[in-house]
């Protein structure tokens, strides 16, 4: 990987990444990758995102890559981040992290012309998600549980009419949340974020990582600025990828890569040689 990376004309630093500086033999954050010759970018990595769902060989383990101009994401210290997402085209302000998932949901449906009881929220299946998912479920609102993965569920928040989820809620890395937002300034869709600071010691280190304020609600744009670049590549199958495929002499991977200033979105099936 560094060597390939080596290549590539770009002066890049890893701002998410394994972990702390030097903790990671590489893509640690803080790692500077890139030949050093080209434009100064900062990259977010998660080479395996949901690796519970890969070790099981369930739906939507993916390797993801974002990366922006210099500056363009937000340093995220590894903590929990409460987010709330939905697709575009519904006007600003159409859902509110200050407000109870219910009248969220609620927003959401009269934006859509729906009753309220057909939009799907996509909650990952947690113990601390237990209150939400009974507020959901009283209310009659109909609930996707996910085991892992909530960059997928963000994105998949987006994509209604293939995946069926109307919005994602609930709590998650704050990583992850980051990512999910490179993917949404690409795609289109809101997004807010909350980081949880609920310690002293994690204050500290969201401090040393330039937060000041810890109460912050990071939209889209707070998250993931400027020109932003997307990947993500497909290891076991899900509804986003198809799975890395071993065959005798190659592998087959497949891949989607999006660009927040032109919107494309390209989906890339490679053959590489084994
Ligand atoms: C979150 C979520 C990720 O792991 O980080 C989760 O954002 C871990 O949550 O998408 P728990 O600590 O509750 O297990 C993922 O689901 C996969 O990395």
């Amino acid at each position: 990987m560094r060597a390939e990376l080596g290549r590539v004309h770009i002066n890049g630093r890893i701002v998410i990444g394994e972990g702390e500086r030097d903790e990671a033999p590489m893509l640690y954050v803080g790692e500077e990758v890139g030949a050093g010759d080209g434009p100064d970018v900062d990259i977010a990595v998660d080479p395996l995102e949901g690796t519970t769902l890969c070790a099981k060989n369930q739906q939507d383990a993916i390797c993801v890559l974002a990366m922006a101009e210099r500056g363009g994401l937000l340093n995220a210290p590894d903590v929990y981040m409460t987010k709330i997402a939905i697709g575009a085209h519904y006007p600003e302000g159409t859902v509110d992290l200050d407000r109870s998932a219910v009248e969220n949901v609620r927003s959401l449906a009269a934006a859509k012309g729906v009753p309220y009881t057909e939009v799907t929220a996509c909650v990952l299946d947690r113990p601390r998600h237990a209150a939400l998912i009974e507020e959901l479920r009283v209310a009659a609102i109909p609930v996707k549980l996910i085991g892992d993965g909530d960059i997928a569920g963000i994105i998949h928040a987006t994509n209604t009419e293939e995946s069926g989820i109307d919005i994602y809620l609930g709590s998650g890395g704050a990583p992850e949340g980051v990512l999910a937002a490179a993917a949404l300034r690409c795609v289109g869709g809101q997004m807010q974020g909350r980081l949880i600071l609920d310690t002293p010691e994690k204050r500290e280190r969201a401090e040393r990582m330039g937060i000041t304020d810890p109460n912050r609600k990071y939209s889209v744009n707070d998250l993931a600025s400027g020109d932003v670049l997307f990947a993500a590549t497909g290891v076991t199958d899900g509804s986003l990828l198809s799975g890395v495929r071993l065959k005798k002499n190659a592998v087959i991977t497949s891949t989607v890569v999006m660009r927040s200033w032109s919107r494309t979105v390209r989906w890339i099936t490679a053959q590489h040689a084994r």
